[in-house]
């Protein structure tokens, strides 16, 4: 029988819902977003202008990929838009297609949007104390349309792996848009989906 991992804890920082400790960090600055955001034009002209805010950073606890295994990430997405769209997460599908995922909100507030690759879609709300359930075959993008951070837990698969471009490709079939100061949700008019 292998061992496998050893039974662990982690404490949140309740001041920013980060786990104490942590194995790898990711920034994800708007230029590693380049082509996921609908403004493109809006995008290059903050790059041209040497402005290059960070959207979201992902602090992760991962086991090997392995059936049977979990690994546990808490994102930190910040507030902002670019041109009329709330920051966001670029959002993917997992490369192991029958593998689900649990979201757990732990600050501020947002919007998880969910899509098949039939384009059906499903958008969820994620505040502190939320859950969401993400099935299997749905793609995931988060969307901060608070004034604060958004952070929440992610609880997943180890082998679950990440398929962002057919994202970049289709984009989602709904942007989440400013409008008279309310967030709204739009139909993509490039986006792939009903
Ligand atoms: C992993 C899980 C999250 C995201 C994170 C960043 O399956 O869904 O940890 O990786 O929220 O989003 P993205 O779309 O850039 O991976
Ligand atoms: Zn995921």
């Amino acid at each position: 029988m292998s061992k496998g991992p050893k039974p662990f804890q982690v404490d949140l920082d309740p001041k920013t819902g980060i786990p104490c400790r942590y194995k790898d960090k990711q920034v994800r600055r708007l230029s590693d977003l380049r082509g996921f955001f609908s403004d493109n034009d809006f995008v290059e002209g903050l790059l041209g202008r040497g402005k290059n805010p960070i959207i979201y950073e992902v602090y992760e606890i991962p086991q090997i990929p392995s059936e049977g295994l979990f690994s546990l990430a808490c994102t930190v997405l910040h507030p902002g838009k670019v041109g009329r769209e709330y920051y966001f997460t670029k959002g993917h599908f997992h490369a192991k297609e029958p593998t689900s995922e649990v979201y757990v909100g732990l600050k501020g507030n947002g919007i998880i949007l969910l899509q098949t690759r039939d384009g059906r879609v499903a958008p969820l709300p994620l505040k502190a104390g939320g859950v969401v359930y993400i099935p299997p075959r749905w793609a995931h993008r988060s969307i901060n349309t608070g004034k604060g951070k958004m952070v929440f837990l992610a609880i997943y698969p180890s082998d679950a792996g990440h398929d962002y471009e057919s994202i970049k490709r289709s984009g989602f079939a709904r942007l989440l848009v400013e409008r008279g100061s309310k967030p709204r949700l739009i139909k993509n008019p490039v986006g792939k989906g009903k």
